[in-house]
């Protein structure tokens, strides 16, 4: 992996891309939620923006947009490294089947359940034996690992090698399959360039994807070139088909079309997180000003239709760590449930990670 230099990000910077990313992530899947499973027409796509136009109106009070299973599993991982500051999986986990338990209405994945289930019985023996076992031992290809992933991208923003470990990890909890955990490792890796940009600069949309590429190399088959193998490396192919879309300038229902056809909607991690990635760089792409990048990713994520919910909730997180939390609308997020407790998440997270520092360099 590339080794980098540390941000040069101060204090204030820091909170505001913790805050901006785990605000994002809520934003999206509260915002997406009601439109899951949808097609969406081109009169929708007005009532969409009709929508986002009226919950940014200052003073707006509308009924509160619930949660569902992605804010809830991110709020465990969240919850799993301040108790913990060394990773621990098997509290992750079980912060996973508790909250399971506890609130099991929030949309949660069939598989995903029956996991739950297994952990609870085998009172955690092997966290990682549930999982693995399912679809007969190919394991769960869905994007539940990459939609909960946030925090553990904010946590070790500079430690490449432990975080693609943990996230591995804390996905094969419940996620197996190559795409599945590929997926959570793209997402985080999208999470981190953007923390990693110093605040307020530009990106540069086409960079921003050859980095994501050459990261991804690892963790995808290689070219034989010798032997003329057959190539698997599904996610690099994602990703240059988001350079060529980017290249596309013009909107209209065919470029919308094409999003759809290849890149996708769907709930499993390939068909998207590379989408999230593309509707943050879009707006990135063709949005002037800072202030309205985050709003043109989500808004246009959610226009996509399909796994709305999950796939604004990457994008969010996404664009929050960038632009940070000076750049989502203040009303838009109290009109959101649990948006203060994100808000102290994201600070009690940060605070962990200092501590961690700390501790590491007096040891
Ligand atoms: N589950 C949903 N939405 C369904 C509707 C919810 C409804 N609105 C409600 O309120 O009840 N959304 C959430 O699930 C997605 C994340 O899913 P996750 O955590 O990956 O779950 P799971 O169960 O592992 O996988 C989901 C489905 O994908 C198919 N699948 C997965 N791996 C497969 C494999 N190897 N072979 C074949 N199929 C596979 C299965 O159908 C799984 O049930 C997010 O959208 C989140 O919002
Ligand atoms: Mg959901
Ligand atoms: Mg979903």
């Amino acid at each position: 992996m590339i080794r980098r230099m540390m941000p040069t990000h101060n204090c204030e910077v820091l909170r505001k891309k913790f805050r901006g990313c785990l605000l994002g992530s809520l934003l999206g899947d509260c915002l997406g939620a009601p439109f899951e499973g949808d097609f969406i027409s081109a009169g929708e796509k007005i009532v969409i923006k009709n929508y986002f136009d009226k919950l940014e109106t200052p003073d707006f009070k509308g009924p509160i947009k619930q949660y569902t299973d992605d804010t809830a599993m991110t709020r465990c991982v969240a919850k799993a490294l301040i108790d913990k500051p060394e990773p621990d999986f098997t509290l992750m986990a079980k912060l996973f089947v508790k909250e399971y338990f506890l609130e099991p209405k929030r949309g949660y994945g069939q598989n995903v359940i029956t996991v739950f289930k297994k952990l609870k019985q085998s009172r955690f023996q092997d966290i990682f034996k549930p999982a693995s076992e399912q679809f007969n031992g190919s394991g769960s290809l869905g994007n539940g690992g990459a939609m909960r992933i946030a925090p553990l991208a904010l946590y070790f923003f500079d430690k490449d090698d432990l975080l693609v470990d943990a996230a591995t990890k804390a996905t094969k909890i419940t996620h197996t399959h190559p795409l599945g955990v590929n997926g959570a490792l793209l997402q985080c890796m999208a999470i981190q360039q953007c923390f990693m940009t110093k605040h307020g600069d530009k990106i540069d949309v086409h960079k921003f994807v050859e980095e994501l590429l050459h990261k991804m190399k690892p963790f995808e088959y290689e070219e034989d070139e010798d032997f003329e193998e057959i190539l698997e490396k599904p996610y690099r192919e994602k990703l240059l088909l988001i350079q060529n879309l980017l290249h596309r300038t013009y909107e209209n229902d065919e470029l919308y079309d094409e999003v759809l056809e290849t890149l996708g909607n769907n709930i499993s991690a390939l068909e998207s997180v590379p989408t999230a990635i593309y509707c943050f760089l879009k707006a990135c792409a063709e949005t002037p000003e800072m202030k309205d990048i985050f709003r043109n990713a989500v808004e246009y994520a959610i226009t996509l239709g399909g796994d709305t919910d999950t796939i604004a909730s990457m994008t969010g997180a996404i664009a929050g760590a960038y632009v940070g939390e000076e750049h989502l609308n203040k009303n838009v997020i109290e009109n959101c449930e649990k948006h203060k407790e994100t808000i102290e998440m994201a600070d009690n997270l940060l605070a962990a990670r200092q501590e961690e520092t700390a501790e590491m360099k007096n040891s």
